[in-house]
């Protein structure tokens, strides 16, 4: 069974609790309860973490080198900022699929830049909380295309 990691970077955890108008009324709760609906319906096991922590962040991407064959990422603000966690990413040799709620390039100037497309399998940007499931979708094609290989 594919092992998949679901990660949310800084600040996610306010998700419904903090300006509904720009990120929605859905909390991460919610989120994450229909991400493991769909993990059951679709047959994968999947592990959600969040962190606030850019250091933490990138210490479970190194240990899921070890444990999951592919992550699907929402670095957050530090997709604009952190070249260690894009280091981190490209000393990995698992699949990353970078997500984002809203559409980065449609918002302020230095959204447009990540220092994790360049290094992201691909990247789902602006379709809410559907950025994940398209995620995950992207990364089960991917890796069972692989293991066919
Ligand atoms: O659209 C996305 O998913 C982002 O990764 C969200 C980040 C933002 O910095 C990126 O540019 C795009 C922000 C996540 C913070 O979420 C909050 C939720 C509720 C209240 C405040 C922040």
């Amino acid at each position: 069974m594919l092992k998949i990691l679901v990660l949310h970077g800084p600040n996610l955890n306010l998700l419904g609790l903090r300006e509904p108008e720009i990120y929605g009324k859905t909390t991460l709760i919610d989120i994450n309860k229909e991400l493991m609906g769909f993990a059951k319906k679709e047959g994968f096991e999947l592990t959600i973490k969040q962190s606030n922590f850019e250091g933490e962040l990138i210490q479970i991407i190194q240990e899921a080198m070890e444990n999951y064959d592919g992550i699907v990422f929402n670095p957050a603000a530090y997709t604009h900022t952190s070249i260690a966690l894009r280091d981190a990413i490209a000393a990995v040799n698992i699949p990353v699929i970078e997500v984002h709620l809203s559409n980065i390039y449609k918002r302020e100037e230095f959204r447009h830049h990540s220092y994790i497309s360049e290094v992201a399998e691909g990247v789902v940007s602006g379709f809410g909380k559907e950025s994940y499931f398209l995620g995950l979708r992207a990364l089960i094609n991917l890796l069972s295309k692989k293991a066919k290989k």
